[in-house]
């Protein structure tokens, strides 16, 4: 079964939108196998949008993800990484659909509510780098 990691951000948590967007993904059928609450420090947030460091967005975007406590989950389902990519909408939710997260609940490209794995490989990777395994209710 395949898992992937989802991040309620900042400014979805200065609205009150954590337990929203958790909710949407429980919706379409997706197992909660792990939460938690942190405030993200530039380490973490560097290594977690690596991919990133040579966007001219990336500076912004560390102090974004950095700028308040955020909300990390785990799902577990049959094709995860794409039912939370389709359940999220695209990147910038002037673009994403209405019933998508960003599309109902996005600011703008970089304020855009959530963040979910784009691909089984990294989702893996990016779920060793908020959990332990002992973390994991599989
Ligand atoms: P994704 O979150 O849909 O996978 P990525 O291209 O991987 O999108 O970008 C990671 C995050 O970086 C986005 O979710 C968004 O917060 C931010 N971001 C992406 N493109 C831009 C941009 O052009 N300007 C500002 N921030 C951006
Ligand atoms: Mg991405």
């Amino acid at each position: 079964m395949e898992r992937s990691l989802v991040l309620v951000k900042p400014d979805a948590m200065q609205r009150g939108l954590a337990s929203t967007i958790i909710s949407r993904f429980e919706e379409v059928g997706l197992k909660l196998i792990a939460l938690k609450m942190l405030h993200m420090d530039r380490t973490l947030a560097g290594r977690h949008y690596a991919i990133h460091k040579d966007k001219p967005f990336f500076e912004n975007l560390i102090t974004y993800i950095t700028s308040s406590p955020i909300v990390a989950a785990v799902f577990e389902g049959e094709n995860a990484v794409e039912v939370i990519r389709k359940t999220m909408g695209v990147t910038d939710p002037s673009r994403a659909e209405t019933g998508t997260i960003r599309g109902d609940y996005g600011l703008d490209i970089e304020r855009n509510s959530t963040h979910g794995s784009d691909s089984k490989e990294n989702a893996d990777g990016e779920i060793r780098l908020f959990f332990d395994e002992s973390e994991i209710f599989a």
